[in-house]
This record gives C-alpha cells, sequence and structure tokens, in this order.
C-alpha cells in the first residue's frame, strides 16, 4: 500500500494570515466574477458564476424555487437529479422561464414588459391594481401589487407586500406626500431605487412614482443570465440514464450538467462525458466528480470534463467515510488537486475550474477553499435552512427547524450516486437524515456571507479570486491556538442570563 506522508487535513484545520490591505482594498471593490467551465489560457469561459457559490445536487436542496433564488444572486443551482427524467426537465424548464414579469389585470403586459409600461397601462387602463408575479403569467406566484390612489393599505401589510413587490429592489424608502415630482426624482436616482411609494399621513399609499429607464434586468447586476436573458441553471445527471435524461434537460434548456457521484474516479463517468461531448459537439457543458487526488483530476480532465468536483465524505450529512473508510480531508484534497489544475494547465494551456464540495461549516471555509485553488464552492446544509429550499419548516424543541438528507440516507435512496454498476438499489446508507437551523431568507443570509468573504479578501489584500489564490498565506492552527480564535475567558452574557 502507498502511505501519504501526510495527515488529511480540512478546513478548521487553517486560518489566514493577513498581507497588506492597500486602501483600494475595500469589500465593494472586489470582484467575485469566477469561470465555470474549462477554457484556452486568455479567453473568455463561456460560463462564469458572479458570486462562486452553487447549491448542492440533492432533493432537499436544490429545486426550481431555489435556483431561481440562486440565480438572482449570481450563483447557480444544479437541480437535483434523484426524480424522474420527467419531473427534474420540468425544474429545470421553469428556471428558464422564469422572468420577474409584469400583468396587467387585462393580462396585456408580459414578462418583457418594464415598469415604465405598468405606469402607462395604469394611466391608459385606469386599473386600480396591477398583479406582477414571478413567471408573468395571471396564474404565477404572486410578487407584488401596485396599488392606485385610493387602495387603503396599513403600514404593516403595505411593509409586505410593497416590500415583496419590491424583491429585489435594493431599498424600501416612502416619501410623503406632498413632496415634488423632482424631489421624488432626486431620491429615486439617490437611494437608486426603481419606485417610491409616496405615503400619506394615515400611512396610506397614495402613488408608486417610477423611475423613468427601469428594466429589471439592467437593475440587479448580480443576476446571473445567458445569451437570452434568462436565468442560468445546472442540472445533476447519473451513469446510468444519462442519454435520456441529458436530452431532456437539454430540451428544457439548461446551461450544464454535472455527473453526481460520491466517487467520481470511474470508467462510468469517462463514458458518460464522451457520450455528452460526442453527441452534442461539445456544446452541452458537463461536470464530473467527486475526486481527492491528482490521478482523479487527471483521468476526468482527460476525459473531457468542464470542470472537476472535489471531496468526498466531508459533508454534514455524509457517513461514507464511516461506511466505507473512503474520503479525504477537504483542505488536503483541494490542495493536490489544485496544484494538479494548475500542472495540466501548464501543459495544455487549458484552464478546468474546480469546485470545492462539502463540509462549508464557516462563511471564512469559503476563502479558504477559494484560497487553496477552488474556484467556486458547493453548499449544500448552508442552503437546506433557507425559504426557498424545497423541504419542511417544522418547529422543533421550540425552535424552527427545516429538514435535511443526504442523497445516499434511506430518505433519499439515490443508488445512482452509489452505483458500482450492480443492483438498482442502495445497499447500505450513506448520509443521514437530519434537521438544520431555519434561518430566513436566501438573499438576506448570502449578502452576509458574501460581504464577509469580501472583507476577508480585503485582510488577505486580494480584489479577485485569481489574485487571492496567488496572495494568500496559510497557515496550520493548533488544537491551542483553536480554543484561542473563540471568546475565551469571559463569562458571556447569554449564557449567564440562560443559567439564571
Ligand atoms: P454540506 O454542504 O452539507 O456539508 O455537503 C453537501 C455535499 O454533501 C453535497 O454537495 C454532496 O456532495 C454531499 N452529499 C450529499 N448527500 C450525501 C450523502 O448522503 C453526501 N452521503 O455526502
Amino acid at each position: 500500500a502507498y502511505f501519504y506522508s501526510e495527515p488529511s487535513r480540512t478546513f478548521s484545520e487553517y486560518l489566514l494570515v493577513p498581507n497588506l490591505t492597500t486602501k483600494e482594498c475595500m469589500p465593494n471593490n472586489v470582484a467575485l466574477r469566477t469561470p465555470v467551465v474549462k477554457h484556452k489560457v486568455g479567453e473568455k469561459p463561456e460560463l462564469e458564476l458572479n458570486i462562486p457559490v452553487a447549491s448542492a445536487i440533492m432533493q432537499s436542496v436544490s429545486d426550481s424555487n431555489m435556483a431561481i433564488g440562486l440565480a438572482k444572486c449570481g450563483g447557480i443551482s444544479f437541480v437535483f437529479g434523484s426524480q424522474s427524467i420527467q419531473n427534474q426537465a420540468e425544474m429545470v424548464r421553469k428556471v428558464k422561464k422564469y422572468k420577474a414579469g409584469f400583468v396587467a389585470s387585462d393580462s396585456n403586459l408580459g414578462p418583457d414588459n418594464t415598469l415604465r409600461d405598468v405606469v402607462n397601462i395604469k394611466e391608459r387602463t385606469g386599473h386600480s391594481t396591477i398583479v406582477i408575479t414571478e413567471d408573468g403569467t395571471p396564474n404565477g406566484k404572486l410578487l407584488g401589487l401596485v396599488t392606485s390612489r385610493d387602495y387603503r393599505l396599513s403600514r404593516a401589510s403595505l411593509d409586505e407586500k410593497v416590500c415583496e413587490f419590491m424583491t429585489p429592489f435594493s431599498q424600501l424608502i416612502y416619501a410623503h406626500e406632498g413632496i415634488s415630482l423632482k424631489e421624488a426624482n432626486d431620491m429615486i436616482w439617490e437611494h437608486k431605487l426603481n419606485c417610491l411609494p409616496i405615503i400619506d399621513n394615515n400611512d396610506r399609499l397614495v402613488y408608486l412614482v417610477f423611475r423613468k429607464d427601469y428594466d429589471s434586468h439592467k437593475e440587479n447586476p448580480n443576476e446571473l443570465l445567458d445569451s437570452q436573458k434568462r436565468l442560468v441553471v445546472g442540472a445533476g445527471i447519473n451513469t446510468r440514464d444519462y442519454k435520456e435524461r441529458v436530452a431532456a434537460l437539454v430540451d428544457a434548456g439548461v446551461d450544464l450538467v454535472c455527473i453526481d457521484s460520491s466517487d467520481g474516479y470511474s470508467e462510468w463517468q469517462a463514458e458518460t462525458i464522451k457520450w455528452i461531448k460526442d453527441t452534442y459537439n461539445g456544446r452541452v457543458k458537463v461536470g464530473a466528480g467527486n475526486v481527492v487526488e491528482r490521478e482523479g483530476f487527471r483521468y476526468l480532465a482527460n476525459a473531457g470534463a468542464d470542470f472537476i468536483k472535489v471531496g468526498i465524505g466531508g459533508g454534514s450529512i455524509c457517513i461514507t467515510r464511516e461506511q466505507k473508510g473512503i474520503g479525504r480531508g477537504q483542505a488536503s484534497s483541494l490542495a493536490e488537486v489544485s496544484a494538479a489544475r494548475d500542472e495540466y494547465l501548464k501543459e495544455t494551456g487549458i484552464y478546468i475550474p474546480i469546485c470545492s464540495d462539502g463540509g462549508i461549516v464557516h462563511d471564512y471555509h469559503i476563502v479558504l477553499a477559494l484560497a487553496m485553488g477552488a474556484d467556486f464552492v458547493m453548499l449544500g446544509r448552508y442552503f437546506a435552512r433557507f425559504d426557498e429550499s424545497p423541504t419542511r419548516k417544522i418547529k422543533v424543541g421550540g425552535n424552527f427547524v427545516k429538514e435535511y438528507w443526504g442523497e445516499g440516507s434511506n430518505r433519499a435512496r439515490n443508488w445512482q450516486r452509489y452505483d458500482m454498476g450492480g443492483d438498482s438499489k442502495l445497499g447500505f446508507e450513506e448520509g443521514v437524515d437530519s434537521y438544520v437551523p431555519y434561518a430566513g431568507k436566501l438573499k438576506d443570509n448570502l449578502d452576509t456571507t458574501i460581504y464577509k468573504v469580501k472583507s476577508t479578501m480585503c485582510n488577505c489584500g486580494a480584489l479577485s479570486i485569481s489574485e487571492l489564490q496567488q496572495k494568500a498565506r496559510l497557515t496550520l492552527v493548533s488544537a491551542t491556538s483553536i480554543k484561542e480564535g473563540g471568546a475565551h475567558d469571559v463569562i458571556l452574557k447569554e449564557n449567564e442570563l440562560s443559567s439564571s
């Protein structure tokens, strides 16, 4: 047997040592744009993310709702593959059809209309209420209402309704009746609003002033769109029914697929990639994995993978290491695979993005993963906590939680993910069924996470991910210094209160 000379290490064993923070190193100046698919050096990749995060290929994480929410924030979801081909294709189709649409009550407005059009139709038709729905059809999920003068709303319901309507608008600012149109306009521009609710003394919405040139897609610079101004979405596939599944997903408009497997260093994956590349003349992008070392990376790179996923056994719900004794600490895996990626780049001039999959517990782990060579990270537990995930929100022990289960659990029974070419069944469990603390809306949480990531990058003196990878200095931490990193030797007030 071959013995690795170093123990296998994971994120929490490392810290970043700061570099010089120059004056331009401010979070607002940090760009997180990152490639998702392979490309020649110096050429623009065909697909990039605006923020380096993907949601996991899991039943309890990535359906169309999550995919819409995350793409609107600049990341990408891979819709889970452990469902029928028809259902998965339908979810992809729903994401591709999505557009914050504007529908008048007479349905004269479609998804491509702007708020200016809403105003025009209000003026022309005299409608008191215009319904705004998610997909631009009268039956779509309600995003909000535009109401007229005499539509009475209390401040509370107004907040709820208009806030929802304003999503993804940056801010909700009210002006009181009596301000001039010029003042309203100035406020709109100053606060980068799309429209301004004008309130009378009784907190009633009197009217909305719209910004003239409003266009939803110009206004949301993070939104991840492809050439037809549609949201970008990925989907998980397996090495069994890929011929039918990929065909249906491509038909539904999927932007890229990813072979979902706990261990990707296999002939099954090479065969699947080859079929996709040959059948679609290289047009369909396909990610592969997961691998944890150089040979696995080289194998999938040579097979034609567009990006490669790294990580075995580190997922929060994963018990593969306990069940099979297979896996490797995520930091060691990333260090070796990204070195292999750089070696491949030197030899071929082709850059293959790496995705660090699983085991992100703290926000700073994202920065560590990027510093260690990942181009983006995939998270399951993190996203499962939000409103947008497909699972039930329930109360356990007085706290709200959401359900989160592994693809290798008896609940998901995703045997294809663990397929060894034998029976069509899950031989034994490699994942657990669990709860995660409920955390609210995706956007609110993700905004904070991204701000933290950018702040840490500023400490490292880096304004982009590639700069971080060049400049980052990582240090191992001892068990004692980990203890020093938390609050210590003080009596925490919340503990004191709960014990009294
Ligand atoms: P985490 O973000 O919850 O730590 O990890 C999510 C990742 O765990 C997924 O992207 C996938 O690679 C992996 N996963 C999903 N199901 C299982 C399982 O049942 C699993 N063992 O390991």
